[in-house]
Parts: C-alpha cells; structure tokens; sequence
C-alpha cells in the first residue's frame, strides 16, 4: 500500500522527500483498481493491524479511554466573541478594542503548536471537531486560536491523510466566535522554501477567504524584505496583519551583541512601519528569560503603538516566569494551551495562568472551570498520540544552549532515529548548536532550523567536527538545503553570511542578495491546474491547486492514499494508528445515515507469497482482504 510503501522508503526517512522523489518512483504508484469504500477501509485497518502505523512501535494496541466531552454547556449559544469584534468593527476597531482592555488577552495554542511542540504535528481533524464546540463556547472570552499554519498544512496531507482546508472549514463551522490565527513563514509561506509572489499572495487570500483572521508573519531570519509582501496581502484581505519578530540569544547576555535589546527594538519599528496590526514575539524555542522579557516589552511599550502579543515554549520550564513577567511590563496578549497539552516543548498552561491572574488587575476573566473540562479531555486524548512525543520527560534548561525551537524538538530526534543515531542524541543537539556558531548565530525557526538540523545531523552521521568543515570542506557534498541557505533562498541573516564557510559550501555555486521571490517566476494558475488534473485524473479545486503549489509530492501522495483507502476522516484515531485487537470492533460513520461496523476476527500466518489474510467482520458479513506483511 502507498502510504507504507513511501513512508518505510529510505528516501522519505532521511527527510530527502522535498525532491522528485515520489515522480522519480512510479513503483509506488502501482495499486489495484478504486474499491468501494468499505473494502477500501478494511484494506486500511487491515494494513495498520498488521504492519502498525510508520513511526510508532508495533507493540499491541495499548487501552484507551474514550475522552471526556464536556456535557455543558451544548444546550446554551456561542456567545459573541473577539470574531464578531473583527466583522463589526474591522481591524482598527479590533485593535483598539485590544488595547482598551486591563484584562490580558490569551491565545490558545492547543490546535496548532502545542501538539506540533509535543507530538510532531500529528493531531487529527477528528480530535479537534470533537471538542471544537465546547471550545468555542467555555473559551469564549479567548482572543484567538491558533489553529493553522506552521507544519500543520504539511503534516495533515503527509502523515493524516486528512485535507488542511477541510480542518479551517469543519472547525469554523463549529466555532463561529472565536478568531482563528494562523503561522505563516513570510515569503515561505506554510513550506520549506519561498514561493513566487503571487503564489503567497493567492495563498493569504484563500486562507483569509477560508476563515483565517489573525496572521502571525514571521521570516526565518528576522529579514523585512521577506515578510512586507505578506504583511501587504493580509491588510488587502482585511484581516489582522500580526507581524513578528523572533526571539533569540539572550538581550540580558553583554557577550550576544548581534540579538539586543535596540536590534529587536529597531526591527518592531520596522514592522509597525511596514504595516502590522500587531507586533508578536515569537520566542520559538523558549529563550526569553522572565527579566528579559520584561525589558524587552517595557521598551517596546515606549517605542512602539501597536498591540503586542507573546509567544513562547515552556522547554526550560521558565515559561510560566516569562510569561508573568512579560504582563506585568504591559504585554497585552499572550500564549498558552490547555493545561493537559502544555508544558515541556510546548506553550506554558493556560489553566496554570488563568488561575494565577484571577483577582488581580489584569485578571482574564476566562472560565477556569470549562477550561479544566476541555483539559480533561485532552488527557484522554493525549495517550493516542504518545508515540509521537520526544523522549523528553522533563522540562530542560539546556535549550539555553541548542537553542532548538520546541516545533522542530520532537521532529529531529525522530529524524535523527530514522537515520541511524539513535543513542547519539545528545551529540545532535551539541552539534547543532556548532552549527549555529558556524553560520554565524543566525535566528533559528522554520526554515532556518530545519537547515541547521540538517547540517547538524549531516555532521554527526559523518563524524565531522567543526574543523573538518573548513579542512576538507571543498571535498564534502553539502545538503542541499544548506546550498540553498548559503545562496540565499531563505533570504539573508543580519551581517550577512560568514564568508569563508559559504565559500566551502556553495564551491563556486552563485549567491544573491535579493529577495528570493523576485527570481521566481510568477505562478501560471491555469496551467498548474491542468497538471494537476492530468496527474490526478479528476477535476481539482483552487484550493487544492495550492495545496500542490506549496507541496506538490505530498499532495499527489495524498491524493494516491485517499484512493487507496478512502475518507479516513472519520476513524477513530486509536484505530487509525493502531488498527484493531483481534476481536475488536469500530464503528465508522462513512455519510449522514450510513455507518460501518468493522470487527477484526482474525490475522492469518504469513503465506510463501509474503501476505496476509485478515479476517472482518463488515456489518455483519464476513469479507477476507489480503494485507502484504512488510516486516
Ligand atoms: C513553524 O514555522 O512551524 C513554527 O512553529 C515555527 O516556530
Ligand atoms: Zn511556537
């Protein structure tokens, strides 16, 4: 089957699966012709029971509880929130609606960066919309939800099956008052790369169109040129333009000259010029210290006008600190997430914090009582994703010197796994942070950390040092994103490149200063569409269109899966992860009215032809599908 035939592929473990590389392997693409959807789900439980789920341990599926939904308050409205503040008002009416307020204002994190913090990004459509409505109606004094965006748009294609613009549709259907925020990489959009301008400009207006209405703009290497173009498409979409600057070194350290206190002063003077509606912090790895979070928002209160909101990760388990901190200087909207989803990689907790202010003067006014419920059921759904987590158990003040954003944490010790280190973790954060050195102390946050992670692992797979580097760099193949780095494709690091380094490394290759998207030719939409209709052999819609814009591989991948297995929407995730016990049985409900109930009686021996007959129940009738064992 697609999915395990490219997922176990060596290619797609080593993380090279950015390139041509499912074009390049049509046996991939062999299957049987389109099943009716039953059959078709019984081939996917039936592949999962017995080759597991790529990535998790192929033990026996472990207990689950059903998780705890809320009862309350579903007999009562949505009451009006910060979304119809947006619509009545507009973004200079919601702006000063912000700054009105004594109250601080949170943003919860749960939907998006906590599980991409915790479990790699691996959180399904199917575990949100159960809990969206009571979200919407106990978090109603939220400011926002961050919901999209970042790996998200990624992962939900890649490693779910699952469509992201369906996620922002179902989820706005079931929260109509909230605002929903997402993470856009500037001028990289929600990919690894820059996009032609008008690929990120088409992509704001249908992510805005779709539901999208806070955009937190960020650039890898806190460059303006990389983030204006988006902060424009945002304003002429009408939605709120929250431009960041991201946060690292140390402005309480007198040796980290680069990143100080004026350096991220002048940048929010930039961006409140360029046009954001809000200022953000992103602190992605979770690098500002408590005081120098206060510092850093008393001097941006004095220099700056707009709001400004903070973002940080509780890796060091200063989070909570910084946060306070950062509220007495004035900050007026903060991160967190529900308790049960928070602390270590991800944000500080939300529950933690709404208690904490209570009774005093910027006190959040939000239900702590309906948020312990909504944590109460992210207990229960937490254990389903535990494969996914790092080995991380407990907060860590060694991020002090990886300096590793808690979204790519999780990832690259899996990655780091899957390319053979496995044991020699330690050493991949160590040299990680040589890396950085070596580039020069550049900001590190998607896609800036991905190319540092790269290089990093590069390093310790081939047992080089620093030294080696520079000795016998001229003989060494790069990593391709490294090239790329070095050329400019992620636009350009305050002070530039250190020169020696990008001359062993691009080996005569060009370099330019300029902004990427401005070598990119624009985006024929028609003509992509035709492509994609050809491949795909069936009429696609805009949105889709620019789901391959952004990721052409792994969109067809999930087109051949969703053929292959069908809607899995609507499988329960214990079973979509670790497909049934013998004996067990799952209820899936395929349409309004029309629900499967799939029992797994029996997993035969392995047959000389090296598969499988596993034997279910389907309603009630017995069927027999043949499942190839890939062990
Ligand atoms: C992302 O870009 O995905 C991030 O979360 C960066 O912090
Ligand atoms: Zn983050």
């Amino acid at each position: 089957p697609f999915l395990k035939n490219v997922v176990t592929h060596p290619d797609f473990l080593s993380g090279n699966y950015n390139t041509s590389f499912i074009d390049s392997k049509p046996e991939l693409f062999k299957f049987p012709g389109v099943q009716d959807r039953g059959t078709r789900l019984l081939n996917y439980i039936g592949n999962i029971s017995v080759n597991g789920y790529p990535g998790l341990s192929k033990e026996e599926k472990p207990l689950f509880h059903s998780p705890r939904v809320p009862k309350t308050p579903f007999d009562q409205p949505y009451p009006a929130g910060t979304k119809q503040i947006l619509e009545l008002e507009g973004v200079e009416g919601l702006t000063k609606w912000i700054q009105a307020q004594n109250k601080v204002l949170l943003t919860d994190t749960t939907f998006r960066d906590a599980h991409q913090s915790l479990f790699a990004t691996r959180v399904r459509t199917y575990d949100m919309l159960a809990i969206a409505e009571a979200t919407g109606k106990m978090g109603g004094d939220l400011f926002s939800l961050e919901m999209w965006g970042g790996a998200t748009f990624d992962t939900s294609m890649r490693f779910l099956s699952e469509s992201p613009w369906e996620r922002l549709r179902l989820l706005r259907e079931k929260i109509p008052n909230i605002l929903f925020q997402m993470l856009l990489r500037g001028a990289n959009a929600v990919g690894y790369t820059n996009y032609p301008d008008n690929a990120v400009k088409a992509f704001i207006k249908a992510s805005a169109e779709n539901g999208i209405d806070v955009f937190r703009i960020f650039d890898s290497l806190n460059w303006l040129p990389g983030m204006e173009l988006a902060i424009d498409s945002v304003r002429e979409s009408g939605k709120v333009a929250e431009a960041a600057i991201c946060y690292t070194g140390d402005i309480l350290d007198p040796s980290r000259t680069k990143y100080s206190l004026s350096y991220y002063v002048e940048l929010a003077k930039q961006l409140e010029k360029a046009g954001a509606n809000i200022l953000a912090i992103k602190d992605m790895a979770g690098l500002l210290k408590p005081y120098a979070a206060y510092q850093l928002v008393h001097a941006l209160k004095q220099e700056i006008s707009i709001p400004i909101h903070l973002h940080t990760h509780d890796s060091s388990g200063n989070g909570g600190a910084t946060l306070v901190k950062a509220i007495e200087a004035g900050v007026d909207i903060v991160d967190a997430s529900v308790s049960s989803m928070s602390g270590l990689t991800s944000q500080p907790s939300l529950n933690a914090l709404v208690a904490l202010l209570e009774g005093t003067e910027r006190d959040t006014k939000l239900d702590l009582d309906g948020f312990n419920k909504l944590s109460d059921y992210w207990e229960d759904v937490r254990p389903m994703y535990q494969g996914f987590a790092s080995d991380m158990k407990s907060t860590s003040a060694e991020v002090y010197q990886h300096e590793m954003p808690g979204g790519q944490y999780s990832n690259l010790e899996q990655q780091a796994k899957a390319v053979g280190l496995e044991g020699r973790w330690d050493e991949v954060k160590k040299m990680y942070s040589t890396v950085n050195k070596m580039f020069g102390d550049i900001v590190k946050v998607t896609p800036s950390s991905k190319v540092v992670g790269d290089m990093a692992l590069f390093m310790v797979q081939n047992d080089l040092d620093e030294e080696n580097i520079y000795e016998k760099g001229d003989r060494i193949d790069f990593p391709d994103s490294v090239i790329q780095f070095f050329q400019g494709y992620l636009g350009q690091p305050p002070n530039g490149f250190p020169e020696k380094l990008q001359q062993i490394i691009l080996k005569g290759r060009k370099a330019f200063t300029c902004r990427p998207g401005e070598l990119l030719s624009p985006i024929d939409f028609d003509k992509v569409k035709q492509e994609v209709e050809e491949k795909v052999e069936r009429k696609v819609d805009d949105l889709e269109v620019l789901s391959y814009i952004m990721y052409p591989q792994v969109f067809l991948q999930y087109e051949q899966t969703s053929k292959l297995y069908g809607d899995l929407s609507n499988l329960e995730t214990s079973t979509f992860f670790y497909g049934l016990r013998l004996g067990e049985e799952t209820s899936v409900t395929i349409e309004q009215g029309k629900t499967l109930i799939i029992k797994l009686n029996n997993i035969g021996e392995v047959l000389p032809d090296g598969t499988r007959k596993v034997n279910f129940d389907l309603n009630g009738q017995n069927r027999i599908i043949t499942v190839r064992d890939l062990s």
